[in-house]
């Protein structure tokens, strides 16, 4: 059997392949914004269209980075940037690229390639926009979805969604005598890409700018659908320190929470930040006020169906080797 250290080794390879590109000095997401302390999903922004660049249309589905990045009459996108529902982001990049190829054939942008990117949380990406996003994957549209997933509805006051782990509490699953927080486990979204048999999914973090940067790259890169899961820190949602936002989403990937991994044209890799073995799930979640009335129990079970689903994950990155 393969170790932890063999798939690593194989993904350090990959990893050197894209890492020595420079990261692009220039701003496209202007700081002066109006994200709250130790927002994961601003920075994840900010990275996200560095490594886009500048021939790029970003179609943002409502949630929390539209609303703090464009308080009338300022914004701080310096790309082309369309708001628009919260169910539709896919349906309107989808056709934005198609009025790009048209564009294209008619010898308007001929020496430039845009890319559009439809962005949206976890509420406008796995609930809400999910009927849109399936569309625009299965028609195959050259496009880039990227969903920052703060595990909550977070712009409207922290309702549970699809994307909400286990156990967590929210204004909608709130524990108490009748409730113990939220009951369902972490709608597996990545998961439900892969099944569109897309060229490129991945998964990623703000707390590892320059994996996280070389996936995009790398989907802006493929002339077909790709779709990037971001797990992006929400200090407010989460109810922990704003100064922990890079270590808790560190403490996601490395208690295999959030596992880094990237799956192209049907084969899984772990990415290279992922460990050798796992921390305990409790290193990371009793830093966060939303799982602190959680009992022994139900740390266990979520522990063990944790490991679970990293075993699930292992058993496609062993067999796609
Ligand atoms: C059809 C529809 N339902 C509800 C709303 C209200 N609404 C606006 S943003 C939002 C929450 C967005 O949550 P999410 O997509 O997870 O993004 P976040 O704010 O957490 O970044 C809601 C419920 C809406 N605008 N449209």
């Amino acid at each position: 059997m393969n170790t932890a250290k063999q798939y690593r080794s194989g993904l350090v390879e990959n990893f050197d392949l894209y890492a020595p590109k420079l990261v692009d000095k220039e701003e496209y997401f202007a700081a002066g914004h109006r994200a709250c302390q130790g927002c994961g999903e601003a920075l994840a922004i900010r990275l996200m269209c560095k490594a886009l660049g500048r021939d790029t249309v970003i179609v943002n589905a409502t949630g929390c980075m539209e609303v703090i990045s464009t308080m009338y009459p300022t914004t701080a996108w310096k790309l082309p940037w369309m708001h628009v529902a919260f169910p539709n982001a896919a349906a309107v990049a989808s056709g934005v690229e198609a009025g790009l190829k048209v564009l294209r054939r008619k010898g308007k942008i001929k020496d430039r390639y845009v890319k559009t990117v439809g962005i949206g949380g976890d509420g406008g990406t796995v609930d809400i926009g999910l009927q849109a996003l399936s569309g625009a994957m299965e028609r195959g549209h050259d496009m880039l979805y990227v969903c920052f997933d703060n595990e909550a509805y977070m712009n409207t006051g922290i309702q549970r969604s699809g994307a909400t782990p286990f156990g967590a509490s929210t204004t909608t699953a709130p524990p108490g005598k009748a409730s113990r927080g939220n009951r369902t486990w972490k709608k597996n979204m990545p998961e439900m890409m892969v099944a569109h048999n897309i060229p490129y999914v991945a998964t990623a973090c703000h707390s590892y700018p320059i994996d996280f940067m070389n996936k995009v790259k790398k989907a802006r890169s493929i002339k077909g659908p790709s779709y990037i899961h971001c797990l992006s820190v929400c200090p407010t949602g989460w109810r922990c320190d704003s100064k922990s936002c890079i270590k808790m989403g560190r403490l996601a990937v490395e208690t295999g929470a959030f596992p880094l991994y990237e799956v192209e044209n049907g084969k899984y890799r772990l990415s290279a930040d992922m460990p050798e073995t796992l921390r305990p799930l409790e290193d990371y979640i009793k830093l966060q006020g939303r799982f602190r009335h959680l009992t022994p129990d139900e740390i266990g079970y979520f522990q063990e169906r944790v490991k679970l689903e990293y075993k699930k994950l292992m058993t496609k990155v062993k067999s796609s080797r």
